[in-house]
This record gives structure tokens, C-alpha cells and sequence, in this order.
């Protein structure tokens, strides 16, 4: 079990805000640079903090309880014996499905919400609802219409809409609301038909700012754990990830939230990457293969398969839609050189807004071109165009596209933008360089490194090549949807056998 567990569970209960210190922030802790890697699952080296935080930002009860509640109801569903035999459980068997399941828990969902009293607005065209526990919400009619849960309107066994826009009446009015003996909302149309809203199911939808950002966070874990040198790497065994759920979802948190994860204990011979992937769903293929494999090859179709010197990048910008999550695992390792470098790139992002916000602007702004062509699963010719740093309308860094070596002699600006452009790259790489930024670490034979390659870059040393003794890596790329709804099912699994 993971260490902190217990303080997590009484701020579960006491909802009290983020810790504001953290060991992974260097500077709010004052600890010195000695230690790289901080295992997942020691009780003395993991901080609870970091974990602390991170399941605090989905520590309402009523949240934690309504995840489970949706994918309880999507297991029954398929579990229940009458169900699994019948005509309506028409998905995959168990046995039908492939790749790797998260085992199933059994999680028996109590109601947490109860309805005190509902009402109509009409002039507003919404419901009221009153909770118990204190505190309204409001929704408004045609939402409520749009998201009737009956069976003409939604198809339970996908969990989706049956209804259709063009049967939708985006004026409707109501002719009554009620609370059901059951604990649901009922609801009269004007056209007969009804609706029961269950009280968790609507408490988990309330439209207000502070709701929504939470079930937000839930949902897509968007929070960052920005750091720099002082990193101390998580870490985690590889054989336990495979095995062992909570080590999964442990695993999973940590990539989303610091970026980078370090696994050990893997075999040291191919396969342990595609293995991984198969843990969470499978793998993203790409014009280097299913997998790939990171050698001084003759005749290179990439630099990476040199013995060169890789300066900090992010995988695959000539692509347009990069692969979100990378892993590397260590076959055989250089004898001299050959260290891996990374640093966390929306940090380095932050640093450069602060320090030099013109140049992180023309990063933000100008779209570079991108190029990749030769040959290797089949022949390629790669053209994208992406800013450096790409920003969502919030003005958050959200994704970063860097590699030197892809990026193209094509430079689709005018003349007079294109000094001000290599200024703008070369302050972004400087702070990047900076030693207090950069993370270095030595891989050895059966470690593999997992990371989010929207967010970190990452390079190595030169090395020295032998031939016969070379030096091997294993790659293979995946993208955040697949490892994000893997994450969800293992917390719905690991939540409900709590
Ligand atoms: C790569 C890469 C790192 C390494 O292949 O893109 O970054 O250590 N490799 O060889
Ligand atoms: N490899 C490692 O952007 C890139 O070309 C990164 C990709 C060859 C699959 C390297
Ligand atoms: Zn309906
Ligand atoms: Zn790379």
C-alpha cells in the first residue's frame, strides 16, 4: 500500500487545502541535491505529500464516489449474471477482449446526496434543486431534456445519447418537478414524456465555477508539479506496475502530474516496452515501427541512432499530432557516455515568460516547420508546422515541440522576422541548459523511463560505441488519451475495493 495513504484519507475527509510545501519543489523544502530517485512505494522515501496533493485535488467524497458509481454501474452491467448472457450485454467477453483488463472491483456505491426539495423556475427555464446537506443548484431545462436517462433516450449498454438534436426542443418548458421516494428528480414535459435524475448523478453535474473545476481536475488531472534538478525522480518497479494495480494507477498519477516516472526491474532484453503498453491499452505505432530501437546504426535515418550528442527535445514534432507519452527501456548500456539528460519543459516555459516574455510570445506565436523523411516500418516524407510552445486559450502551456534536428530549413516567415525567431529559440534553450534545471542520471540494463513527451525534453550524452558491446535502447510511443482512461479505470478499480 502506498505510504501517506492514511494522512490522504484524513484529508479525504477534512478537505483541507494543498499542502503548501512539497519535496519535489525545490527551494520550498530546502533538501539537498543527493537523492534522484524516490521510490512509489517505500513508506520512508515517498513523500505523502506529493500524493497528498495529488489525491487531494479529487478528494471530495462525493466526486471519488460518483467516478466509481458510473464505471460500478458499467461493470454491473456487464458482470451481473442475467445481463452477461443476454442480448443486451453485446460488448466483448472477457476473454473476447485483448490486451491487458484492470481486474474489476466490487464496489457498492452508497448515496452520498440527498435532494431536499426542487422547484421550477420558469422564468429562468431552469431546476432548482436544494441539497440536504445545504447549498442549490441550478439546471436548466433543455440540459435536463438533452440528458434524459430513460431508455428511449439514452442507449444504456454504451452509455450514450439516443436522443437527437434535431428531437430536441431547445425552448422546452417543464409541467413538473418532483423528489421521488427513491432519491431521484422527476421531471414532467410538456409532451408526457419523463425523466429521473438520480440526486448523485445530478449533484456530480452542478454547473457551478467551483463544481466544474473540480470534476475537470477529476476528469483530466490537469494539474502540473512543475521542477528542476533537484527532482527526485519517482520511481517504481516495473514487475509490480504489470502485476499489481494500485502500483499501475500509482505509476499512471505520477507520469500525469510530475511527467516523468522511472521504472526497475525489467528484463534486460526486448519486449518490456511493448509489454508496458499493453498494461495500459497499446501502443501508438509511428513510421519507426510498433517499437524502435535506439542504436549507432550505419547509414542513419535519424540522428538518434548515432552515437551523437542529443540536445533536449521532445519526440516527433514533425508530426502533427506528437506522441503524448514515450518510454525508453535500457537493454545494454554505454560503457563511457551515453547519460540521460531531461528537464521539465512547461517549467523551463514558465521561466522564460518571466524572464523573457518577448521571446516567449514569438515561441507561442510563430509556427515552425517541422520535416522527416526516409525509411524504416515504410518509406516517410513528414511536413508539419507548430509553434515551440503552444498555449491553450487560458494561456497555459500545454504542449511543447522542439527537436533541432527535425526542425526544417523551410522557414515560412518574413525576412525581418527571422532574427528576432533564432533569439526567441536560443534564450528558450539557454534556460533549459541551465544546471539547475537539467535532471542527468546514468540508465542501466532493465530500467525503463517513462515520461510525457508533450511536456519533458530530453537528450543524452555522446557515447562511446563498441562494436559487439553496443549501446541498446527500446522505444515506444502512446498517447494520453489511452494512458488517461487507463488511469480512470484503475482508480474507479482501486477506489471501490477501499
Ligand atoms: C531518442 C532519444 C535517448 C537516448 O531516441 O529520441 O532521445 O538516450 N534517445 O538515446
Ligand atoms: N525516434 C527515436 O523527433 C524525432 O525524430 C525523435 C524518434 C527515431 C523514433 C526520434
Ligand atoms: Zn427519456
Ligand atoms: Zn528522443
Amino acid at each position: 500500500m502506498l505510504a501517506g495513504v492514511t494522512s490522504t484519507e484524513r484529508r479525504l475527509c477534512t478537505s483541507a487545502p494543498v499542502d503548501p510545501v512539497d519535496p519535489i519543489f525545490p527551494g520550498t523544502c530546502g533538501e539537498k541535491k543527493q537523492q534522484v530517485l524516490v521510490s512509489l512505494s517505500d513508506p520512508e522515501t515517498l513523500s505523502g505529500e506529493m500524493w497528498m496533493s495529488t489525491f487531494s485535488r479529487f478528494a471530495r467524497p462525493s466526486l471519488q464516489w460518483s467516478t466509481s458509481a458510473v464505471a460500478c454501474r458499467a461493470l454491473r452491467a456487464c458482470r451481473s449474471p442475467g445481463r452477461a448472457a443476454g442480448p443486451l450485454c453485446c460488448g466483448p467477453t472477457s476473454t473476447q477482449l485483448r490486451g491487458q483488463q484492470t481486474l474489476g472491483s466490487a464496489c457498492v456505491p452508497l448515496a452520498q446526496h440527498s435532494v431536499r426539495s426542487v422547484r421550477a423556475l420558469d422564468e429562468e427555464r431552469m431546476m432548482e434543486v436544494e441539497w440536504e446537506s445545504g447549498g442549490l443548484s441550478l439546471y436548466p431545462f433543455t440540459w435536463l431534456r438533452d440528458n434524459c436517462q430513460c431508455p428511449l433516450c439514452t442507449l444504456d449498454s454504451a452509455q450514450a445519447r439516443k436522443l437527437l438534436m434535431s428531437d430536441l426542443d431547445v425552448h422546452t418548458g417543464v409541467d413538473a418537478v418532483e423528489v421521488t421516494n427513491d432519491n431521484k428528480v422527476s421531471v414532467l414535459w410538456p409532451d408526457r414524456h419523463i425523466s429521473a435524475f438520480d440526486a448523485d448523478w445530478l449533484k456530480k453535474r452542478c454547473f457551478s465555477t467551483a463544481a466544474r473545476q473540480a470534476l475537470r481536475e477529476e476528469l483530466f488531472l490537469n494539474e502540473r508539479h512543475y521542477w528542476d534538478s533537484e527532482l527526485r525522480v519517482p520511481t517504481a518497479d516495473y514487475q509490480e506496475v504489470l502485476r499489481d494495480d494500485q502500483a499501475a494507477l500509482d505509476w499512471l498519477l505520477a507520469l500525469r502530474r510530475v511527467g516523468v516516472v522511472h521504472l526497475t526491474g525489467a528484463a534486460a532484453e526486448r519486449g518490456a516496452v511493448a509489454r508496458l503498453a499493453e498494461r495500459v491499452g497499446y501502443l501508438r505505432l509511428t513510421f519507426y515501427g510498433h517499437t524502435w530501437q535506439v542504436q549507432d546504426k550505419p547509414m542513419a535515418n535519424n540522428v538518434a541512432y548515432t552515437s551523437g550528442k542529443l540536445s533536449l527535445h521532445t519526440d516527433y514534432p514533425a508530426m502533427h499530432f506528437a506522441p503524448g507519452v514515450q518510454f525508453l527501456h535500457c537493454v545494454s548500456a554505454a560503457e563511457e557516455g551515453g547519460e540521460s539528460e531531461m528537464v521539465d519543459g512547461f517549467h523551463m516555459a514558465e521561466l522564460l515568460r518571466r524572464e523573457d516574455p518577448e521571446a516567449f510570445r514569438t515561441l507561442c506565436s510563430v509556427h515552425v516547420d517541422f520535416t522527416d523523411t526516409g525509411t524504416d516500418y515504410c518509406d516517410f516524407m513528414l511536413q508539419s508546422k507548430k509553434s515551440i510552445i503552444e498555449v491553450d486559450a487560458e494561456g497555459r502551456v500545454v504542449r511543447i515541440n522542439y527537436n533541432n534536428a527535425t526542425r526544417d530549413s523551410v522557414l515560412d516567415l518574413p525576412v525581418q522576422q527571422v532574427q528576432p525567431f533564432y533569439r526567441s529559440i536560443r534564450a528558450y534553450v539557454d534556460v533549459m541548459n541551465r544546471r539547475e534545471n537539467v535532471v542527468t542520471y546514468k540508465m542501466t540494463p532493465g530500467d525503463v523511463l517513462t515520461f510525457d513527451n508533450w511536456r519533458l525534453l530530453h537528450g543524452r550524452r555522446k557515447y562511446r560505441s563498441r562494436p559487439g558491446r553496443t549501446r541498446h535502447l527500446e522505444g515506444a510511443y502512446l498517447d494520453w488519451d489511452e494512458v488517461m482512461s487507463r488511469l480512470r479505470i484503475l482508480r474507479s478499480a482501486v477506489q471501490g475495493n477501499a
